[in-house]
C-alpha cells in the first residue's frame, strides 16, 4: 500500500493547531506542556509502516491495559510554537509492547530526543479514562495561567475549588459536571505524579497541579482543549473578582447550579452542591 504523505495526517495537523494555539494562549512559554493523542491502528496505517520500529525504551513504570496502543505525543524539550514547522523533529508516534514496560518508536524524534518529561503521567492517565470510557483519546497538559494563579490564594480542597469554577461561569457545571481533582504540589516529570493523576482521572477529567498547571482529558483534541480552556476562563473570572476586592453581591445558588444540571442532564459531582434534587440533601 502507497503510504500518505504523514504530515497531512489529520491527526498530527491537529497536534499542530493545539500546540501554536497553546503557545499563542501565553501557556506554553518555553517548553512548558505536553500532550498525547491516542491514534487508532487503523488510521495510522495510511501514513505509516507500523512494522518499522525505530528503537525500543524502557518505561520506569507498567501499563499492561495499553499493550499495543499507538500515540501521538510531543518531545521532551520541544517547544510549542516550533512544533508546526517541523513535526517529525518535535513529535513521535509510540506503541506500547504486549508487556506494557517499553515503548517503541514507530516515528518522529528525528533529532534522537526523548518523547515529553511526563510520559508517565500520560500514558497512566490514558489508562485510567480509557477504563472509564472507551471513547476516551486525548490527554493535555498545559500551563493555563489563571489556573496556575489560582492555585496560590484558593484553598486546594478540591470540592471547594470545583464549586468556585462551577460559580464563575453557568456553562462549568455543564462542560465538567465530573468537577476538579487537585493534588498537592509535586515534583514534575515523575512516575510518582503520574501515579497519583492517573488515580485522580477516576473521579474528574481534570486535574490541577498546583503552581504548575492543569491536565485535561477527552475524546478529541477539541474535547480536551474545550475542557482546559472553560477551567481556564472561569479561574480568570475569580482572579478578576479577587482583584476588584469588592465584596461579591450576587452569584449563581446551589439550587441554582442544580437546576442547571437537570436541564442539561449532568450529575455534579456529590459533596459539593446542597438542595432539591442533590444527593447530598
Ligand atoms: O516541560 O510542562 O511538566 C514540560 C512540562 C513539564
Ligand atoms: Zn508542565
Amino acid at each position: 500500500m502507497k503510504l500518505h504523505e504523514i504530515n497531512q495526517a489529520p491527526f498530527i495537523r491537529e497536534m499542530c493547531e493545539a500546540t501554536s494555539q497553546l503557545w499563542n494562549y501565553g501557556w506554553a512559554e518555553r517548553n512548558g506542556g505536553n500532550i498525547s493523542y491516542r491514534l487508532p491502528q487503523e488510521e495510522v496505517k495510511y501514513y505509516l509502516n507500523t512494522d518499522q520500529v525505530k528503537k525500543i525504551v524502557a518505561l520506569d513504570f507498567t501499563v499492561k491495559s495499553l499493550a499495543g496502543e499507538i500515540f501521538l505525543v510531543s518531545g521532551s524539550g520541544k517547544y510549542f510554537k516550533n512544533i508546526q514547522k517541523n513535526p517529525a523533529d518535535s513529535l513521535a508516534i509510540i506503541r506500547i509492547n504486549a508487556e506494557g514496560d517499553h515503548y517503541e518508536l514507530l516515528w518522529g524524534l528525528e533529532g534522537g530526543d526523548l518523547p515529553t518529561s511526563e510520559l508517565a503521567s500520560h500514558l497512566q492517565c490514558h489508562a485510567v479514562r480509557i477504563a472509564h470510557d472507551p471513547e476516551h483519546r486525548v490527554i493535555l497538559h498545559t500551563h493555563a495561567t489563571a489556573i496556575s494563579a489560582m492555585t496560590f490564594i484558593h484553598e486546594l480542597d478540591e470540592k471547594k475549588f470545583t464549586k468556585t469554577l462551577w460559580q464563575m461561569i453557568t456553562e462549568c457545571l455543564v462542560v465538567f459536571p465530573d468537577g476538579v481533582s487537585v493534588l498537592p504540589w509535586m515534583v514534575a516529570g515523575t512516575s510518582k505524579l503520574g501515579a497519583a493523576s492517573a488515580e485522580k482521572m477516576n473521579d474528574s477529567r481534570i486535574v490541577i497541579w498546583p503552581h504548575h498547571g492543569i491536565m485535561g482529558a477527552g475524546q478529541t483534541m477539541d474535547d480536551a482543549f474545550g475542557l482546559v480552556e472553560t477551567a481556564e476562563k472561569a479561574a480568570k473570572i475569580y482572579l478578576q473578582i479577587c482583584s476588584t476586592r469588592q465584596e461579591i453581591k450576587q452569584q449563581i445558588t446551589d439550587q441554582q447550579l442544580l437546576d442547571l444540571a437537570a436541564e442539561f442532564h449532568v450529575k455534579p459531582k456529590d459533596g459539593i452542591l446542597k438542595g432539591k434534587g442533590s444527593q447530598d440533601d
